[in-house]
Formats: C-alpha cells, structure tokens, sequence
C-alpha cells in the first residue's frame, strides 16, 4: 500500500516540475540586414605601407647565356678600301773610288764576305761589283785588298800572296801582325805584288782558309780548303782541320802548311817561336815571316831569296826537290 502511494506521488511530483520548467524557444527576429546576395560591393582601400631599415640593398645578376651569332652580309660594298704603297728603300750600294771599292756611303764593309752578303739589310751586293780591290774596314784599321766574288759563290778575302814579279816582304812581329805588308803593286793585278795581311785581321774575315798555287791565278796546280782559326795569345799559331782538296793536277796533294806546319807559332825576324834549337828559321829564309817548324816544308815564301832554294811559293818540301810555283796565294772566307 506504502508503494503504491509513493509511485503516485513520484508521478504527480514528475507532473508539477515538468510543467514548469518546460520553456518554449523565442521567435527568431527578423535580420537586421537585408542585404541580398548577389549585389556587388567595390572596396577602396587606402593603403598605408611605413618602410624602416637600412634601403642599401645589393642585387647580383648573373647571365649565363652563351651561344654564337651569326650574321650574313649581303648587297653591294660601298667602301673605297685603301691603300698604302710599299715603299721601296734606297739600298747602299758599291762604288768604285780609285782603284778600290766601298759602300756609297763612304762605309767600309769587314771582309769580302761582308760586302757580297751584306748582314745590313739597308746595304747590297750591286753597283760596282765584281772581282778586285775593296776598301776593308776593322776594328777602325782600313786597307785594300782583293776580294774573290767568284769562285764557289765569292766573298774570298786575300789575305797572303807570292808572285814572281816581286820580292816578298820582310816584317818585323808588329809588322806581320798589326799591318799590311806589301811589295810590289796591288793595283796591278794579282801577279804583280807579295802580300802578307796582319795577322790580328785574319780572324775576323772568316772560318776558311783557301789555299792554291799554279802558273798563276787562272792556272792553278792545287787548291784545298780548311777549317781555320789563329791562335792569337800563342803567337798566332795556326790551326787547320776538315781538310778539302779541291784542285790537284800534279805532285802532293795536301800542302807542307797543313802536313807540317799546322799548330805552329809565327815567327819573324825578331820574334823566334819556331821549332829550331839553334837559331831563327826567318834568318835561313831572307828574313821572311812564317809558320816554321824546323825550319819548313812548304813555305808560301820560300827561301825568301836566301840560300840554295827558290824564291817561290812551295806546296810541299823545300829546296831543289820541293814542289814549287810561280804564284800562290791564301784567301779567307
Ligand atoms: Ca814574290
Ligand atoms: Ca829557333
């Protein structure tokens, strides 16, 4: 009985409290904007932009574009183009003054080589060439001699000759070295002097050493070649090598100066550099200047006049068996 009025009563309580706390929801209002969707609205802003910092910015750019352009010219050149004529220089040329040559510009050439090659590309083989006496100048030294500017394409300068038709010079040491020795004339051809150029010149004219003897200059008997030098501080003592014998029609073909003078020392009638104990060999041969050994075995001069051989150049040997001719003569190139 208890239960069933306390469900009763749980119901009825249930039914008082519900009704009064059951609130119905309020009735939307109506929105405040009525705007209608679709319409277009344009904004204008003013924009406000305030910048602070440091403005030193650094911008690098880098190309790396490569590649090549091509551009083809076409239509009708008008350009005149221009041009420079070559000018041809004046040369230097030979003149003869005299009886002697020389450059026109009153220089002398060093050698006979040095006029028919000139090293001077402002100077030229032409003009008054030919064979004969040129005009040499060395070391501020000048004298005239016969220069070759035919014979295996020129350029010989004499520097030692023997003809018959004069007696051979006798110098002294000063003389054979820092002079020209002359008997005879050398304006008369090459038979009609003796010739023994100082010998401090003979270096520097060339590498060669050109030595012939014959009847005369266009009849020889023998001419041969050598490689050549003097040796200056040993009393100009001569050195020969790469023998060449070029002409040979009779007796021995290499001369006595290479086969028995070669490396000997100078000597003069005052200077005794020779190979002979017991005396001077230039006084046995009438004081002429030579290479002696002890004494000679083919001397350019000879006996020089002196005792029982030939005043005349010998190839080889010496007195009456020697081999022994009327001209003979030394060239440098
Ligand atoms: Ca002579
Ligand atoms: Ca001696």
């Amino acid at each position: 009985m208890l239960n069933e009025k306390i469900v009763v009563l749980s119901v009825l309580l249930m039914l008082v409290f519900s009704s009064c706390t059951k609130k119905e929801p309020a009735a939307p209002s109506a929105p405040a904007n009525t705007a209608t969707p679709g319409n277009t609205f344009t904004m204008t802003d003013t924009p406000t932009a305030t910048h602070t910092g440091t403005p030193e910015d650094t911008h690098t750019a880098t190309s790396t574009e490569t590649g090549t352009a091509t551009a083809t010219n076409t239509g009708t050149p008008t350009e005149t183009p221009t041009i420079t004529p070559t000018m041809t220089p004046t040369l230097v040329v030979i003149v003869e003054s005299g009886q002697t040559r020389r450059w026109a510009d009153n220089t002398r050439a060093c050698s006979c080589e040095e006029y028919i090659r000139p090293s001077n590309p402002a100077y030229a083989y032409s003009g008054a060439t030919g064979d004969g006496v040129y005009s040499i100048e060395i070391g501020g030294d000048i004298f005239d001699t016969y220069c070759d500017m035919t014979y295996d394409n020129g350029g010989w300068t004499l520097v030692l000759l023997n003809s018959s038709h004069a007696t051979p010079p006798q110098p002294y040491w000063d003389q054979v070295v820092n002079l020209q020795n002359i008997t005879g004339d050398l304006f008369d051809g090459l038979t009609a002097f003796d010739m023994f150029l100082g010998v401090k010149f003979w270096n520097q004219l060339g590498t060669v050493l050109r030595v012939e003897a014959g009847a005369g200059p266009a009849s020889l008997s023998h001419r041969s070649t050598y490689t050549f030098s003097l040796n200056v501080p040993d009393h100009f003592a001569i050195s020969l090598s790469n023998e060449n014998i070029l002409i040979h029609t009779e007796g021995t073909a290499s001369p006595g100066l290479y086969t028995y003078h070669n490396g000997r020392r100078l000597t003069t009638r005052d200077m005794d550099n020779d190979a002979y104990g017991s005396g001077n060999c230039s006084h046995a041969a009438n004081n002429t200047a030579w290479w002696y050994g002890s004494c000679w075995s083919g001397s350019f001069w000879g006996s020089g006049g002196a005792g029982g051989s030939q005043n005349k150049p010998y190839w080889t040997g010496s007195g009456s068996g020697g081999e022994y001719f009327d001209w003979g003569a030394m060239w440098v190139r």
